[in-house]
């Protein structure tokens, strides 16, 4: 039986989609993705919906490629955003950060294939019980809110327990990784981390820098006992979140320090108070390359890592 792989789900170039990233996925950063033959996706995560419309018509001005949106479930103005996305007819919605059930069938009926992102089984069952036509796993090496599983173990769980094809994240950065995942069962792969050290990522020099200059323990996940787990790059924000963990600081104290952070990373490059969200594989990402060539160096280590497994 042949697997109808990511690209041909969804008639582009490349089994390769990008992550929601929220602040930074903009229409024009998402339309780069999209052009250069991976899935762009403009990020709802610091948006309003009357610039979601924005950016969705600047992508369309740019490129007649497919793209999608992400809907991040705790953004205030959720349900706004989900009635845009409908009435838009965006071809692909991913959404993060919750259960999208309930808008399902809306964005169906206005023709997009929807393709939750999902942490676990149990989450990932309800998305194809709700609908969904494909899943995004989602492991623990995945820069921003994350959750317990790494990719290794998350994917093939969620392959062998749903009907509907499965996409891998977290921690995937190069070719191999990509031959892993589909080794795994995935036809293809979110890939968010690597994109961030691209000319047409429109983050602060210092955040694109922080990535390059990171090791590959150069990341920590806060949040997990208090409130929502986030992976950034360690620096004093990070520390500083943790410190407050130790001491079971109260919500205001935390609200404080981390209101805006992520804000404060992309838009000023702030290393003292910004949330610079990165998955693990930051220590594998060490120079800047456009889009074009980030995408076509993950298609050509994957046929070269396929191509140099051992037969045992
Ligand atoms: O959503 C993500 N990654 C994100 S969202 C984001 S914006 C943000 N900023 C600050 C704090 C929190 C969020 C940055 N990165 N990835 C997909 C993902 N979804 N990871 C985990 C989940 C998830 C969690 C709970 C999905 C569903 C879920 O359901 C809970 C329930 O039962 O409703």
């Amino acid at each position: 039986m042949t697997v109808k792989m990511l690209n041909e789900l969804l008639n582009i170039r490349y089994p390769l989609m990008q992550g929601g990233m929220a602040q930074v996925a903009t229409g024009g950063f998402a339309g780069a993705v999209s052009a250069a033959g991976g899935l762009g996706i403009i990020a709802t995560g610091g948006f309003s919906t009357a610039q979601l419309r924005e950016q969705i018509a600047l992508l369309r001005g740019r490129t007649d490629k497919p793209f999608g949106v992400n809907l991040m479930l705790m953004h205030p103005e959720v349900e706004e955003l989900a009635a845009l996305i409908a009435e838009e007819r965006v071809p692909v919605v991913t959404t993060g950060a919750g259960d999208p059930s309930r808008y399902v069938e809306s964005w169906k009926s206005s023709g997009s294939l929807v393709i939750p992102v999902i942490p676990s089984v149990a989450l990932a069952q309800r998305m194809e019980r709700a609908g969904a036509d494909a899943v995004v796993a989602e492991g623990t090496e995945s820069g921003g809110h994350v959750g317990e599983l790494t990719t290794m173990a998350l994917v093939p769980q969620v392959v062998d327990a749903l009907s509907v094809p499965v996409i891998a994240a977290g921690g995937i950065a190069s070719g191999r990784q990509l031959c892993a995942a589909v080794a795994l069962g995935a036809i293809g792969a979110q890939i968010g981390t690597v994109l961030l050290a691209s000319p047409e990522c429109p983050i602060h020099e210092n955040y694109k820098q922080a990535v390059l200059n990171a090791r590959d323990t150069g990341t920590v996940v806060t949040g997990r006992v208090s409130g929502t787990p986030v992976r950034a790059l360690k620096n004093r924000m990070s520390r500083e979140y943790l410190k407050l963990e130790e001491r079971h600081a109260s919500r205001e104290e935390f609200e404080v320090l981390a209101l805006g952070s992520l804000r404060r990373a992309v838009f000023e490059g702030d290393d003292r108070r910004g949330t610079f969200m990165c998955g693990q594989v930051a220590g594998m990402v060490r120079e800047i390359r456009p889009v074009a060539a980030i995408l076509a160096d993950l298609m050509e280590g994957y046929e070269q890592a396929r191509r140099g497994l051992p037969t045992l």
